[in-house]
């Protein structure tokens, strides 16, 4: 047994120091060949730069990596630079050099990049060129340019609206139906019915991607003529203050007359949710005030 058990220790001494002389020998490690760039060879030129998608305040660009030397190893940098007029080689060095362009991928692969912070519905020149070791740079390059897209109009958010009601406060829970047409024009931009808050509030909801503008806003609510105002111009945060719409129209028709009437006189003295105009919990003489008032009058 010590026999065996020396033999072993022998081996494991001798497996030691072999594995010793491998790893001081340099033996064994992963061979490392530092390529020597060349200051006088630049990268090689740059001339397929493209523009490949153009946003409000973006372009999206692409082009064929380059080397240190021409199209050998990886470059150390590229020099993207911007202008808004179309440049010589003389003005380089005095444009506007890009950030955040990536770091060289093997030669010949395909680079992407998006020049992002531009101005809206402005022209743009953009070139771009390889950098080695030594600054050196790409002899030439070829210069894209391109027209972001306008903003457009931004999505608005937070928007209410105030409906007013003939004869009664808006009480909480009561439901309105808040139609936007594009101003001056029958085309709905949005549509939404809604009930009123606490404060007797209609919020725009917020899946409703409404664009910042010009809108005709007609407001309906059961008993009550629909109200439209002209030419608001709605924004963020807006709290819009609708016209008030008069009572007494019990069908629906957006006509007050006979029907509505007919409408009331067969609830005479009965606790009636439609018929009882200022929800005193009667229908009598006053509700027919509201009627008699407002006789042959139409909604928008
Ligand atoms: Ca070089
Ligand atoms: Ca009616
Ligand atoms: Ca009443």
């Amino acid at each position: 047994m010590s026999s065996y058990g020396g033999k072993k220790a022998r081996n494991i001494s001798i497996f030691f120091i072999i594995s010793l002389i491998i790893f001081m020998s340099g033996i064994g490690a992963a061979p490392r060949f530092a390529y020597a760039d060349s200051a006088g060879i630049p990268p090689a030129n740059i001339v397929d730069l493209t523009v490949v998608n153009v946003g409000s305040s973006s372009v999206q660009l692409t082009w064929s990596a380059v080397g240190a030397d021409g199209y050998v190893e990886p470059a150390t940098a590229y020099d993207m630079r911007v202008a808004q007029y179309d440049f010589t080689m003389g003005a380089w060095n005095s444009l506007t050099r890009v950030t955040g362009t990536p770091m060289p991928g093997q030669p010949g692969i395909q680079e992407s990049f998006a020049l992002t912070g531009l101005t809206p519905s402005t022209m743009y020149y953009i070139a771009v060129r390889g950098v080695d070791s030594f600054g050196t740079l790409s002899a030439a390059y070829n210069i894209v340019s391109a027209t972001t897209t306008s903003a457009g109009p931004a999505i608005v958010t937070n928007v209410l609206f105030s409906p007013r009601l003939e004869s009664i406060m808006v009480p909480s829970g009561k439901s309105f139906t808040i139609s936007l047409y594009n101003a001056g024009t029958a085309t709905i931009a949005a549509t939404f019915t809604a009930t009123a808050d606490v404060n007797g509030r209609v919020a725009l909801p917020a899946v409703i991607s409404l664009p910042a503008g010009m809108y005709d806003i007609l407001v309906s609510s059961p008993r009550y003529l629909r109200k439209k105002i002209f030419g608001y111009n709605v924004s963020s945060h807006a709290n819009i203050v609708l016209p008030i719409q008069p009572v007494g129209d019990l069908n629906n028709d957006n006509i007050i007359n006979s029907l509505d009437w007919s409408a009331m006189s067969v609830k005479w003295f009965l606790n009636d949710a439609n018929a009882d105009v200022n929800g005193d919990g009667i229908v009598n003489s006053i509700d027919w005030s509201f009627l008699s008032k407002n006789w042959f009058q139409t909604g928008d």
